[in-house]
């Protein structure tokens, strides 16, 4: 007998093809009220999970005693509560390498578009502002030659890296767990203490994931320990930032600008603070979000559950804990 599986995510034709050959689809088409209310309705018999941007908590997971497996269209992971479904024996993968070049793209969008004030001033343009040449009040800053600093070096840092050390001749300075001697080799880069980091960085940038110990690991403190040159990326989870003290940075002139695809809150409300600040440059978390890699997502998904529901070892594993 074919697995239930519960889509809560549109794929394109070839991988829904692909699912139906093998399993039972249950397509829920949307999460909003009434589609959270369809997948209430399909988890009883779910063995099989796949989606992403939402929160799958034990509330929700005890609707689905069934289910053997769940294949995240993500590489992060925090939207589920891990430990929960080690327990269970339910298979979590994800969806890691086929996003990180785009999402490195991402990060130096942000980059360039803020020290160069792109959405501003394009904006000018568009509302008939450019009377006369620019001048000082509307220059930039620039990218290359200088600092970039790396919070979480791991595969979308090493690419942003690569960007930055090869692309726009930037020194990097980098923090994570461990110093990364293949790193520090391949991109001349050099390991700093948190702080230090903080200090010396033209150009901060968070590529770290959202767990119970980066959560709020940038507030007041650490912004204080920027500089008003400093410009400050956000490309991994919101809640990595407390999101009043960015704001109190920004407007204290503490930071030179922010570079921001995710936000505490999403979708971002249009009545943040952060919207009234011209030097943020504010983008719908579009991190990895390419028709290209959207769909190689979609695709190592796909691959990933029809494994673990045929009983195999999907390649993109997290809880390696729960296959035994
Ligand atoms: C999207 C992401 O949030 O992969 C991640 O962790 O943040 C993104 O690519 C989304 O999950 C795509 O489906």
């Amino acid at each position: 007998m074919k697995k239930q599986v519960v889509l809560y995510k549109k794929l394109s034709p070839a991988l829904m093809a692909r699912l139906h050959e093998k399993t039972e689809v249950t397509l829920v088409e949307s999460l909003d009220a009434e589609g959270l209310a369809q997948l209430r309705a399909a988890l009883p018999r779910a063995q099989g999970l796949l989606g992403a941007s939402l929160k799958l908590d034990a509330t929700l997971l005890d609707l689905a005693p069934n289910l053997q497996a769940i294949a995240s269209v993500s590489v992060g992971v925090d939207n589920y509560d891990i430990d929960y479904l080690t327990q269970r024996k339910i298979l979590l993968s994800n969806t890691p390498d086929v996003l990180t070049e785009t999402t490195a793209d991402t990060g130096f969008a942000l980059i360039l578009a803020s020290a160069r004030r792109v959405v501003e001033l394009a904006n000018m343009v568009r509302d008939g502002q450019w009377k006369r040449n620019i001048g000082p009040a509307q220059f930039g800053t620039d990218v290359h030659g200088k600092t970039l600093g790396i919070i979480g070096m791991g595969r979308i840092g090493e690419a942003l890296a690569q960007r930055g050390h090869f692309g726009f001749g930037m020194p990097v300075i980098y923090h994570s767990h461990s110093p990364k001697p293949a790193v520090e080799k391949r991109f001349d880069a050099q390991y700093r203490s948190l702080p230090q980091l903080l200090q010396q960085a033209d150009f901060v940038c968070l590529t770290l994931p959202l767990t119970a110990q980066t959560e709020g690991l940038i507030g007041t403190e650490q912004f204080a320990l920027m500089r008003p040159e400093t410009i400050f990326i956000n490309i991994s989870r919101g809640k990595v930032v407390d999101e009043a003290a960015l704001i109190e940075a920004l407007r204290k002139g503490q930071i030179r600008a922010a570079g921001l695809d995710v936000f505490e809150r999403e979708p971002l409300s249009a009545e943040s603070p952060l919207l009234q600040l011209n030097n943020v440059v504010a983008t719908p978390h579009i991190g990895s979000a390419t028709h290209e890699t959207r769909e190689a997502m979609a695709r190592c998904a796909v691959e990933n559950l029809l494994a673990a529901l045929a009983g195999e070892r999907p390649a993109n594993l997290v809880n390696s804990q729960a296959w035994s």
